[in-house]
């Protein structure tokens, strides 16, 4: 499915603003066909953006069920005769869309696209009303998942990963237009040849068409060509794609009808690099390549998971000036545009399925409720599996063209050290192999799941391991905590595969200080990354570290959350805390 553009041939219209909007806490909006007309009571709300925090209201912030959005647009006169297309980058955790009367789409999944053709039920220059339910229920069906449980108190969302469920339409509405027949995928791969580099491309149209493409450098210099669906370019003497150097060729591929008339355009950006295992090494072009930087989320106040432009930037920037080359989409699929601008500055990701918290045992219950095994017939099961399936294959069919992407992680701590954690993923492994055999596959591994005991690294290409010594373990204590580390590490390391550090950090309130050894305060957040920083040097499979969190964000309530999760090296409102020096001090070696 490829991403809206202008181009030559097509024309798109951001839906973006203010839509109406109503909760339907009864679920009746679906039978009572709130579509079929404007939407009653409904309140104005921002798109893109989670509802939650907007109103002020503690039973919207917490709300879980349906709630409508609906919006009116007019669709540009000049689209008559075009195949008009309605897209959606995000709804979470699942929509429903009607484009007037006529049910349109339906997808299942928070953090991916997805669009219908709404050629029949609209006219060019007339309006057309778009209602969309989105519902953020999780289940045990659902990824991430969930359950609803009864209480003395009414009905409650539980889950079991650390960040808020927030909800809503989180990225860009288009409305865009295509010929008829028209371009409906393009996937490249690159490869290097000494100094030239080769980009085989395979296009899909929807119709037989004549297919030719043209390769352009970043100043606009054509440096390749070819004719049909599918074939290699070469780029001699190419300028490679590498971290802090995002250098993009544009791919131009045209399709022409039987008299030579350009039907459809579309521009497809193009890095061209390697990425390889070799043993205990992760090469990029080749060379080994050592991860610095985060895992992050989508958070903000007010707008939550919403996407925001000038945050984004923003983020970016402190990467830059941190020292950070990489951070891995924790933990989700992030905004396309995020994608695209780490393509364009060299950043280089750890691109995440929504699987997160398919582990029951995790945080003796803190997270979530207790008392569910996480693989059985009645949690996390066949179903769920195959929506699993469903949302790798949804990821690398979005960002499979994206050269920052170096690495899939198909699951964030997941129970991964019983057999039911065994056979639920080696099928999961291997699809995401066959989809895409260019990149290396891995999951992030969780401390109840040490070396010896995991079942399912097996699979990995690379180990990914989150870890808390010093923190949820030996807290307080560096000196046993860096023993019990190293000790742990060295068996990873008898594996003979890279290692990357996915989490380690430290809850600190911002300006709690103390002489030393006070969890919570900066103090020791900086004595606690220094004491990871110091098992990672001596460990030569340690080929990357990304510290848990990039920001402060928004959790469930609980005891060990103050306002949040508190691990962050920058706050909430991105102001450094003391760790944010020292890993500038390690990272930047020109600063
Ligand atoms: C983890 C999770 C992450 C949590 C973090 C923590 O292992 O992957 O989602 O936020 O620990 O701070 O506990």
């Amino acid at each position: 499915m490829l991403r809206p553009q202008d181009t030559a041939t097509r024309e798109r219209k951001r839906l973006d603003g203010l839509w109406r909007f109503a909760l339907d806490p009864a679920g009746e909006g679906r039978d009572a066909r709130w579509f079929a007309g404007s939407l009653a009571n409904a309140r104005e709300m921002a798109v893109p953006a989670s509802f939650n925090d907007i109103v002020a209201d503690p039973a919207v912030r917490d709300y879980f069920g349906d709630v409508w959005y609906q919006t009116v647009v007019r669709v540009p006169r000049g689209w008559d005769g075009r195949r008009i297309v309605l897209r959606f980058e995000s709804a979470t955790h699942r929509a429903t869309v009607w484009a007037g009367d006529a049910e349109v789409v339906s997808h299942e999944g928070g953090y991916t696209p997805f669009e219908a053709d709404i050629t029949t039920h609209v006219r060019a220059g007339e309006p057309v009303r778009i209602t969309v339910v989105v519902n953020n229920t999780l289940s045990f069906q659902s990824i991430p998942p969930g359950v609803i449980e009864d209480t003395p108190a009414g009905q409650r969302q539980r889950y079991w990963h650390d960040f808020f469920n927030y909800a809503g339409i989180h990225r860009s509405v288009w409305l865009y237009q295509t010929h008829p027949v028209h371009l409906t995928d393009v996937t490249v791969v690159t490869g290097l040849d000494g100094a030239d580099g080769t980009v085989e491309y395979a296009t899909e149209a929807s119709a037989t068409a004549q297919t030719h493409v043209v390769l352009r450098d970043a100043n606009g210099r054509q440096v390749a060509e070819g004719d049909g669906a599918s074939g290699t370019l070469t780029v001699p003497n190419v300028h490679r794609w590498a971290p802090g150097d995002g250098y993009l060729y544009d791919l131009e591929v045209r399709l022409a009808g039987d008299d030579g008339t350009v039907v459809d355009t579309y521009h497809q950006s193009v890095g061209v690099r390697t990425v390889k295992v070799s043993g205990n090494r992760f090469l990029i072009n080749g060379e080994p390549f050592y991860f610095t930087g985060f895992g992050k989320h989508e958070d903000l106040s007010v707008i939550g998971k919403g996407h925001n432009d000038a945050f984004m930037v923003h983020d970016f920037e402190l990467l830059r000036w941190i020292g950070a080359n990489s951070f891995r989409t924790s933990h989700y699929p992030y905004s396309e545009d995020v994608l695209d601008y780490a393509d364009r500055h060299g950043v280089v990701l750890i691109d995440e399925t929504a699987a997160v918290g398919l582990n029951m045992g995790l945080g003796g219950g803190i997270f979530g409720g207790q008392g569910y095994t996480t693989f059985s017939p009645e949690t996390i099961n066949d179903s769920t599996r195959q929506v699993h399936a469903q949302a790798i294959r949804e990821l690398i069919a979005r960002d499979k063209n994206h050269p920052s992407v170096v690495l899939w992680s198909i699951a964030n701590e997941p129970e991964s050290e019983t057999e039911g954690a065994e056979a639920y993923f080696r099928p999961l492994f291997e699809l995401a192999r066959e989809l895409d055999p260019t990149r290396p596959v891995s999951f992030v591994n969780v401390m109840l799941a040490p070396y010896g005991k995991c079942r399912v690294s097996q699979f990995a290409d690379v180990l990914m391991l989150n870890r808390y010594y010093g923190w949820y373990t030996h807290s307080g204590d560096l000196p046993a905590a860096e023993l019990a580390w190293e000790q742990e590490l060295q068996g990873w390391a008898s594996e003979n595969k890279p290692i990357i550090i996915t989490e380690y950090g430290a809850d600190t309130y911002p300006g709690l200080h103390a002489i030393g050894g006070q969890p919570w305060t900066e103090e020791y957040q900086v004595e606690y990354l220094d004491m990871n920083h110091r098992v990672f040097d001596r460990i030569d499979a340690v080929v990357g570290e990304q510290v848990w969190n990039f920001a402060d964000f928004a959790t469930t309530s609980g005891v060990m959350r103050v306002g949040g999760n508190k691990k962050g090296v920058f706050t909430r409102d991105r102001q450094p805390k003391a760790a944010a020096h020292a890993l500038r001090r390690r990272w930047r070696k020109d600063a």
